[in-house]
């Protein structure tokens, strides 16, 4: 089934500002997202597949019960650089705005395939330095991202549904802060077709899987 998302285009030449720079740096070091609500969160910790031909795995706790946390209203951006995508895998939530950009002044594009099914969701110039396509995600799943240019460029979406989620480090251990209770454990990696996927229970004290 075709995942339906909308995309708007922009050209713009604009160059980095610091807020954009500073929102790169913060994916880049793959943090997970603030609890809702507070952060009476404890720590679960684990280590997991570790990173494969540089893409880290990305590690998710969806929780049994129901959670208030309305995606985040600032966009996650994947940069074209040096004609690679930065970063190698971006963490994103359902309903929350990817902007992908041409950092650099060649000619570039966006080709995004649905790895559940191969099909390709968007295909889009980015032909000058400074050009976004901003992408919304309607569903969680996983995306290859390719440049038809520069087939050395490869990257990966990751589109979540819960708060709880985060890039694991490149050996694969991560921490999350969540409230105790009960969720799902679920890890993607590049190499793994199928998901890793467990019932855990956070308790009060919080939790190391290891
Ligand atoms: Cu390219």
């Amino acid at each position: 089934m075709l995942k339906k998302g909308k995309v708007e285009m922009q050209g713009t030449h604009r160059p980095f500002g610091l807020t954009l720079i500073l929102a790169i740096g913060a994916l880049a070091v793959g943090s997970a997202w603030a609890l809702p609500g507070g952060d009476d969160g404890v720590v679960a910790a684990d280590k997991v597949a570790k990173a494969s031909r540089g893409f880290p795995s990305v590690v998710m706790l969806v929780p049994a019960a129901n959670v208030s946390a309305p995606a985040p209203a600032e966009p996650a951006v994947l940069n074209q650089v040096n004609k690679a995508f930065e970063p190698g895998v971006l963490l994103v939530r359902v309903g929350q705005t990817v902007t992908f950009r041409n950092g650099e002044s060649l000619l570039h594009n966006v080709h995004l395939f649905d790895l559940a099914n191969d099909e390709t969701v968007l295909n889009v110039a980015q032909p000058i330095e400074g050009w976004t396509t901003d992408y919304v995600f309607e569903q969680a799943g996983a995306y290859a991202v390719l440049c038809d240019v520069h087939p050395e460029m490869e990257a990966y979406i990751v589109v979540v549904d819960t708060p709880y989620a985060t890039v694991a480090e490149s050996d694969g251990s991560f921490e999350i802060m969540v409230p105790p209770g009960d969720y799902t454990l679920e890890v993607w990696s590049v190499n793994d077709k199928k998901r890793r996927q467990e019932e855990v229970h956070v308790p009060a004290e919080g939790l190391e899987f290891r």
